[in-house]
């Protein structure tokens, strides 16, 4: 007998271990917002204002992170949280498509869906939270890529996941951009993808390198893909012949600063995540609350004062957008 629970406590131990490596066990949760990657400090931060507004307000949230960026890995915990019974889920969905038939069921068995930071087909959700614009966003892009640059020579564009929205809809305003005239002279030589994954974005920008040699810049729209592409740089020796851009969390020094004196990463766009996490919340607790109808042109008014206007997003389903896209300046404001 004794035996048996030495096993048990033995098997608990490493069951908590296990799950709160995919994100914290909550008893009992209400609430659950699932995200795209683990290890990812964007994802963490957007995450942990979604509990917290969610706790804030009195409910008990879980906050999940899948084991690889597969889809089959977020599938696995929507279906957990339907097991659990769970209000509403949040998810920032890393599969398009892929995620749509499980989101269909989990409506269907009356759970609230919303999206954030990366859509699924908009009849699989009732709504999608936008962290910013997505045209201002890629139009923001290629402007950092042109002064990264002068204006002239060939760049590369490291990428997260294929399958997933947001990057589609920020390549797409990137290409819309790209064709006025005054980046006539620079040339977009490929398109690779990181899969929001470290080693694997350090891979494909070592690749690109090599195949490139007259590479002047490298665009990544993920906050681990640009850290992975000015860590290779660097490593590299090649500070000064390639510059990184894209979206990411600036660096900050102790006393606050954001800085970058080897000058990899001149500059980069981004948002507040703790912004995305806690409009996130907000809206799933008032569509679980009966309190936001989604239509479009109907405000959203939260109780902190924010307004936001439902539109149609470019997938043509309805969605609000947290605020508009950032260039951090040496303060690090707004961020
Ligand atoms: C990565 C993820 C996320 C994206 C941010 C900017 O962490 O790909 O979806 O929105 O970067």
């Amino acid at each position: 007998m004794k035996r048996f629970w030495l096993i048990a406590g033995i098997l608990t131990i490493f069951c908590i271990a296990a799950c709160s490596a995919a994100g914290m066990v909550t008893e009992n949760p209400e609430y659950a917002v699932i995200m795209k990657s683990k290890d990812n400090q964007y994802n963490e931060e957007v995450a942990e204002a979604f509990r917290q507004a969610a706790e804030e307000a009195g409910y008990r949230c879980e906050v999940l992170y899948p084991e690889t960026a597969r889809a089959q890995d977020q599938v696995i915990l929507v279906r957990r949280m339907m097991r659990e019974r769970v209000k509403a889920i949040a998810i920032a969905v890393s599969d398009e498509h892929a995620l749509a038939p499980v989101l269909k069921e989990a409506m269907a068995k009356g759970i609230v869906i919303t999206t954030l930071d990366s859509d699924t087909e908009k009849d699989s959700r009732s709504i999608f939270v936008s962290p910013a614009d997505p045209k201002e966003t890629g139009a923001g892009l290629v402007q950092a890529v042109r002064d990264c640059m002068d204006g002239e020579g060939q760049w590369a564009i490291l990428s997260a996941q294929a399958r997933s929205a947001n990057q589609s809809q920020w390549i797409h305003a990137m290409m819309e951009e790209l064709e006025k005239p005054e980046y006539q002279k620079m040339r977009l030589v490929d398109i690779v993808y990181g899969e929001d994954d470290y080693k694997t974005s350090a891979a494909r920008t070592r690749e690109l390198i090599e195949k490139y040699p007259a590479l002047r810049a490298i665009c990544a729209p993920t906050t681990v893909g640009i850290q992975a592409a000015a860590d290779v740089v660097r490593e590299q020796g090649l500070e000064g012949q390639i510059r990184v851009t894209g979206l990411g969390i600036p660096a900050k020094s102790e006393d606050g600063t954001v800085s970058d004196d080897t000058g990899v990463c001149p500059a980069l766009n981004f948002w507040n995540p703790a912004a995305l996490g806690r409009l996130s919340a907000q809206v799933s607790m008032a569509l679980v609350n009966q309190e936001l109808t989604v239509r479009e042109g109907e405000v959203f008014r939260t109780e902190d004062g924010g307004e936001y206007l439902i539109h149609k997003g470019a997938g043509g389903g309805l969605e609000v957008t947290a605020g508009d896209p950032l260039t951090p300046d040496e303060s690090g404001s707004g961020l």
